[in-house]
């Protein structure tokens, strides 16, 4: 970016107008978690000798694209294979190629897409589309009957800001939805109401899981940016693939 360019993004950027826009169309307008996050720090990331700290690397958007293998050593004993596997429409005709022997399966979803739109229509709910996807790909997909089922609702951190701050409802993507044990409107976006409403989108996951007979998953809801939530979540999804293997290995 030319100094000029980035000396007008700088200026418009932190003009009122335009952050209360930001404030209210960040949704409507499709723009990246992040855009806030680097638009912040305009002045650093354009300058000649800016070199991106691991969070800077962490919050950028690279779309997955083809399958991107790699191993990990769990342990002494046992290497995980991971095939990463792009969510975007365009990208969804292959995974058919990493459907065989899949030990386990991790399926990512963010809760806070729920006032959200697929960029690829602009009419459909993210969120709903994530979850017919996992009930029609996923869940429903009988290669991985025997598979390690696990399910990672990433984007706390944006939900609470949502929701607490935006006051964004969930009956914008679930209109059934009850604030049930919310007793005044002045408590509807409280950090439990936040809670609450983010349980409720565990339970449709969980919730079509059953429909198609899975009475085993494994779920979490977290802030994948934060390294203390991911150092433990992988923990527990290390420890359930373990396990889930010592069992198949001993019927
Ligand atoms: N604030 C916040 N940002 C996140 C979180 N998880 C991912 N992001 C950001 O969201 C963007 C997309 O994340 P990715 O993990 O690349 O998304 P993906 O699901 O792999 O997307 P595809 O590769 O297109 O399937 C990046 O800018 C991440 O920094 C989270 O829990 N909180
Ligand atoms: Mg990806």
């Amino acid at each position: 970016m030319t100094h000029h360019g980035m000396l007008s993004v700088v200026l418009q950027w932190s003009t009122p107008s335009i952050l209360a826009a930001y404030a209210q169309g960040r949704s409507v307008l499709n723009l990246t978690d992040s855009a806030k996050y680097f638009l912040d720090r305009i002045r650093e990331v354009t300058h000649d000798d800016y070199i991106p700290s691991p969070v800077d690397v962490l919050r950028v958007l690279q779309r997955t694209t083809g399958l991107v293998e790699g191993e990990f050593e769990v342990d002494q004993s046992n290497v995980f294979h991971v095939y990463d596997l792009g969510g975007s429409r365009d990208q969804r005709n292959k995974w058919i190629h990493v459907y065989e022997d899949v030990d386990a399966y991790v399926y990512v979803a963010a809760v806070s897409e729920y006032d959200q739109l697929m960029t690829e229509d602009d009419t459909t709910n993210r969120l709903i589309e994530s979850l017919q996807l996992f009930e029609r790909d996923v869940a429903g997909n009988r290669w991985f009957r025997n598979s390690t089922k696990i399910l990672l609702l990433t984007k706390q951190d944006v939900f609470y800001d949502k929701f607490t701050s935006q006051k964004i409802p969930l009956t914008v993507c679930f209109p059934e939805y009850e604030n049930a044990g919310v007793t005044s409107a002045a408590n509807a976006h409280t950090a439990g109401a936040a809670d609450h409403a983010m349980a409720y989108i565990l339970e449709q996951f969980e919730q079509h899981a059953r429909e198609k007979g899975i009475t085993s998953l494994n779920s979490y809801i977290f802030d994948a940016l934060a390294p203390h939530q991911v150092g433990n979540i992988l923990n527990g999804v290390k420890a359930a693939i373990l396990h889930e293997a010592v069992n198949k290995d001993e019927e």
